[in-house]
């Protein structure tokens, strides 16, 4: 009882489990210094319930409740004293016809705020701009500054969409969200919309508070389900609760609806009954839903359905939709992640290349598409990967515009259970020159429609939040969805300016608390590259199970076509034009020219455009594999070092957000150290070449588990090999025998931390005790797959292989080490090592 009414003296008795993200409202420090400079009522301009100014009104209600514990009165004209006025430019002019010289342009979305003592004016080009105007507010004073200031705020490209990757039934090949790590859709269940939409509504204002407009809440991967009328219900019950807060629904399509809905025994684009079916379905749409946004469609791509099934273009394709639209006002958003996997051959071919098949495919078509088709292209040429080029097709759509496709979903970049801050990535894409007509072309100015003139151009996010109420599956990684609005909206401002606004807004004004979360956030990127994937190798993860853990060899040997070449003496894609795919020659004369030649291709993006022999000098003077081993080792040691920045904050923060990080970068910590050794292993086996500071397979301080004494445990060989140290691990005899693996320990007497690595399967929940001289050191469980949102694996591998340590066990010089492992369901209690460390050292 006191503890509650202690918590509700300090404002702080929510729950802090994530939901509210970066909109809590919590209590600002000195709150009540400041009241006098704050509105007291708040009028809204001709607010209509469930539209964005009725909202608009309502947040700042609660906004400065929460923020100041101030309650504002709501009224309908001008009260007595101090107010904050929000509306339309147009509803306040009506009012104040005389207002209206002194107001600056603003352009679709865009929003006035002009703060002077207490008096608060909001005003939006339209609806949706006036709730952005409210939140730009209320998260400036959020931040602690109620100080006077005039802002107008104009979006830098009209079209700033998220896209969901949810499937319509639960339980498909990757859960009911493709590559989604932060549990089931928030939209459909069992093939239907969901009866209780009020996350999708909580997630709309998310979105809308960083000037996000729209949404596509089905898999691009579509079922054609989605158009059934009970679904066409169920998505305009989704468009209501999104109008409030001015996020429009767009729909993803499947290509073969007419046949495998429609019942016609054709899909081609240009058949007059598939034509008519089409239209048909839009209208049925915008009838539900007016102000629907539009569609997304993918096609041709990974076994979807498309034009080219029938021999029409790709251009054939996407204007059917846009005809069918345009009488609605709605837009189609048409992918560029075409291309044809069954038939790359790497083997056979020296020239095949999926990263040529965006500008093979769409040369040519640039002036073919109707006015409300926009090309959406993934950043680079392959897939999301940890590094890649600016992909060249921006650089061929001059009359069509284009979005870019960012990833939030940290599909390659470690699911979510690492922490990789990527707002400096995209950063250095946008900001990437590509040089057209020898001008400056950088990437933000082709997607805001600056260089190119086009009217419809923007950003797309693949977002796929979920259930869990940390939304991501992580706390931290909510500082990517908020920089990828912040970044569409305005792609001057910078990773750190972003990072500390979110920061303020999510854990508060504590300056260690900053000071380490920007620390984390700003070295997390180059620490996953340095253990992923280096010198534009790309992300080396398992490219046909999860795309999660290390597994460098199935980069190669199949038609996915994300192919490294590693041979035993040479590795990386010659996408060169003289000798190569020709990749390089997609570029503007001037890119071309720097990645044709080796001496010009910058270091991060070597093995991306060239093929070298492991003993290649780098411009750094170390030889590639050299460079890789280095920075294995570089970037794994980074993330040990978030465990202990993070430590810091313990009381500074609530416990259970403090914990929920601290569970994860732990868990973060562990892995780094199983991809530096993999990927290192894998290389080091191919080249024969020796790290030149001799750690590589090299570790003094491993007890490997099979070399221990064994009862009811056998050794067993891993595959990949390099998933485990020495090549194998152990595992229980029978899914019911208790396993134990002794030694006695050679160490001089002291405090040592015990890690013991193990592997966490997605087959049962096995437990392992750790002993010293028969005292229990610590038990464990293998449930990590409840624990973290990343893809589950049955496999004892990369994606399973895990770290559990103890820090500081006391032992003596020819102590007894045991583990008992208790196997549960298919789950061996798989053990690799155990690293007896002397304090404070990795391995
Ligand atoms: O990277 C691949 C993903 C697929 C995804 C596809 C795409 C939705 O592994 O899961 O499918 O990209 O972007 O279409």
């Amino acid at each position: 009882m006191r503890s509650l009414l202690w918590l509700a003296v300090v404002g702080l008795a929510v729950a802090e489990d994530g939901l509210a993200a970066w909109l809590r409202y919590a209590r600002v420090p000195g709150a009540s210094r400041h009241l006098g400079k704050l509105p007291s009522a708040v009028v809204t301009l001709n607010a209509t319930k469930g539209y964005p100014v009725h909202t608009a009104g309502q947040e700042l209600v609660d906004g400065i409740g929460g923020l100041f514990g101030k309650k504002l009165t709501v009224a309908k004209s001008k009260p007595k004293g101090t107010t904050a006025t929000v509306g339309t430019v147009s509803a306040y002019v009506d009012k104040n016809p005389s207002a209206a010289k002194g107001l600056p342009d603003l352009v679709e979305d865009g929003f006035y705020l002009k703060i002077s003592k207490g008096n608060v004016l909001i005003l939006g080009q339209n609806e949706r701009g006036a709730l952005y105007g409210a939140f730009h507010y209320l998260s400036v004073i959020a931040q602690g500054n109620v100080s006077d200031f005039t802002l107008t705020s104009n979006p830098d490209a009209p079209v700033r969409w998220v896209n969901q990757w949810d499937n319509m039934q639960d339980g498909g090949t990757h859960g009911s969200v493709e590559r989604g790590y932060g549990g089931d859709s928030i939209f459909f269940w069992d093939g239907h919309i969901r009866e209780d939409l009020t996350r999708a509504g909580q997630y709309a204002r998310l979105l809308a508070s960083i000037g996000i407009n729209a949404v596509v809440a089905n898999n691009v991967n579509a079922n054609a389900s989605i158009l059934t009328p009970e679904n066409m219900d169920g998505l305009a019950r989704i468009a209501d609760v999104f109008r409030p807060y001015g996020v429009q629904l767009g729909v993803s399509l499947n290509f073969a609806a007419p046949q495998l809905l429609g019942g016609l025994d054709t899909f081609d684009p240009l058949d007059k009954a598939v034509v008519n079916w089409w239209q048909g379905i839009a209208d049925n749409l915008y009838k539900r839903i007016p102000d629907m946004a539009g569609y997304l469609v993918k096609a041709n791509s990974e076994g979807q359905p498309g034009p080219m099934t029938y021999n029409r273009t790709l251009a054939d394709g996407a204007n059917l939709f846009a005809r069918t639209l345009q009488p609605h006002g709605g837009i189609i958003l048409f992918r560029a992640f075409v291309y044809d996997h069954r038939s790359l051959n790497q083997t056979l071919d020296w020239k095949a290349d999926r990263a040529n098949a965006a500008v093979d495919y769409f040369d040519g078509l640039d002036d073919k598409f109707e006015d409300n088709v926009v090309i959406q292209i993934k950043y680079g040429p392959i897939d999301f990967q940890v590094r890649e080029p600016v992909s060249p097709l921006f650089t061929h759509l001059r009359r069509t515009g284009a979005t870019v496709e960012l990833q939030i979903t940290q599909e390659y970049l470690g699911q979510q259970a690492h922490v990789v801050y990527l707002a400096p990535m995209w950063k250095e894409l946008l900001d990437f020159d590509l040089r057209v007509d020898s001008k400056p072309s950088t990437l933000k100015s082709i997607v805001s429609g600056k260089r190119f003139g086009q009217k419809l151009t923007g950003y797309a996010g693949v977002v796929n939040v979920g259930t869990n109420t940390t939304w991501l599956g992580s706390h931290l990684a909510m500082s990517n969805l908020y920089a990828y609005g912040k970044l569409a909206w305005d792609p001057e401002q910078t990773s750190t300016g972003i990072l500390k606004e979110w920061t303020t807004l999510t854990f508060g004004h504590d300056k260690l608390v900053h000071d380490v979360i920007t620390k984390i956030s700003m070295e997390s990127w180059p620490a996953y590259e340095d253990y992923s994937g280096n010198l534009g190798i790309q992300t080396l993860t398992d490219i046909l199970l999860g795309h999660y853990g290390p597994n460098p060899g199935s980069q190669d040997g199949n038609p996915w076509g994300q192919w490294t070449r590693a041979d035993d003496d040479t590795i990386g894609m010659d996408r060169t034009v003289w000798n190569g795919t020709g990749f390089a020659g997609q570029y503007p004369p001037e890119i071309a020219a720097m990645y044709e030649n080796i001496e010009t291709t910058p270091d991060n993006l070597l093995l991306w455009f060239h093929h070298v022999p492991y003993t290649q000098k780098l411009k750094s003077g170390k030889t590639v594999i050299q460079h890789f081993y280095d920075a294995h080792y570089k970037g794994s040691a980074t993330a040990q070092t978030f465990v202990t920045l993070w430590e810091k904050l313990k009381g500074r923060i609530d416990k259970e957000r403090y914990e929920h990080v601290l569970f994860r970068l732990i868990y973060q910590a562990g892995h780094s150290l199983v991809w530096r050794d993999s990927v290192n292993q894998f290389y080091f086996n191919k080249s024969g070449i020796p790290d030149e500071l001799g750690r590589v397979g090299n570790h003094k301080y491993r007890i490997e588990a099979e070399e221990m004494e064994l009862k009811g445990y056998k050794s067993y060989r891993v595959s990949p090999f390099e998933a485990a140290s020495g090549y194998h691990c152990v595992v229980t005899e029978t899914n019911s025998t208790v396993g134990t693996a002794t030694t006695k320990l050679k160490v001089p007497s002291g405090k040592y931390d015990l890690a013991v690595n193990y592997y966490d399967m997605a087959l049962g929940n096995s437990t392992w005790e750790l002993f010293v001289d028969r005292k229990l050191v610590g038990k464990w469980k293998g449930d990590l797959e409840y624990e973290l949102g990343r893809a589950p694996s049955p496999y004892i591998d990369g994606q399973t292989a895990a770290r559990k340590t103890f820090r500081g066990v006391r032992v003596k010089k020819g102590s007894e080490l045991k583990v008992v492992g208790r196997p549960d369901g298919l789950e061996p209690a798989p053990i690799d090592y155990i690293s007896v460390l002397p304090e404070g050292t990795v391995d």
